[in-house]
């Protein structure tokens, strides 16, 4: 299996459940700038967008979104219990997570992050918008340690996601479960090995 990833993109969170399930992958580097590959092919062969994630399969087969990749991933090690068995109430609390991750954190960070022509006043909008989500967020992680009750496949979501507050230097002093929540995250041996893999720490 290979994973179309950029250091530091929502690709991370792929990369994380991989490794926290220790599934064998090959990490395949592309450039989102000018939607290469590093021998020069062009990226959008591989994925129409032009996005990562991709998850290509041994047979060929290319497939995206991150919240479906994440529960693809999960369910090849059920045991390891990273995503709950279908039609339990686990399933939904992280099925829920990955979706409010997707649409209320992913692409409401996105155009500002990815587009560097973003207009001012859309960032501002944005800002507000992420405001009232970090405090809700704030809220969450004051009482429980991870986005779903236990951890999941939700939070290496939330975490590849929230991370990008580093860097567009968002400060998050005034959520302090927050920010415990990011730590926490960051200290997991397998959030360490892909952020190394993707030259994002030492
Ligand atoms: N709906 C897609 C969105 C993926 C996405 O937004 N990928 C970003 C990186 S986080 C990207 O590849 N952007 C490149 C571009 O906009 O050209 C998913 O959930 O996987």
């Amino acid at each position: 299996m290979k994973l179309y990833y950029s250091p530091g993109a929502c690709s991370l969170a792929v990369h994380i459940a991989l490794r926290e399930l220790g599934l064998p992958f090959e990490a395949v580097a592309v450039d989102l700038v000018k939607h290469h590959l590093e021998n020069g092919a062009s990226y959008y062969d591989i994925s129409p967008r032009g996005y990562v994630p991709v998850l290509e399969f041994d047979n060929g087969a290319r497939h995206s979104e991150v919240a479906a990749l994440l529960q693809y991933v999960a369910d090849q090690e059920p045991e390891q219990a990273l995503i709950g068995r279908v039609g339990s109430e686990r399933r939904l609390t992280v099925t829920e997570a990955l979706a409010f991750v997707a649409t209320e954190l992913h692409k409401v960070f996105s155009p500002w992050l990815w587009h560097k022509e973003t207009a001012d006043s859309t960032r501002a909008t944005v800002r507000e918008k992420l405001t009232a989500r970090f405090a809700e967020l704030d809220r969450r992680f004051a009482q429980r340690d991870f986005i779903a009750g236990a951890y999941s496949v939700a939070d290496a979501y939330a975490f590849a996601i929230l991370n990008w507050v580093n860097f567009l230097s968002i400060p998050i002093a005034a959520y302090p479960n927050l920010k415990a929540y990011l730590t926490r995250m960051s200290s997991r041996p397998a959030v360490q090995a892909a952020l190394r893999a993707e030259g994002l720490v030492r």
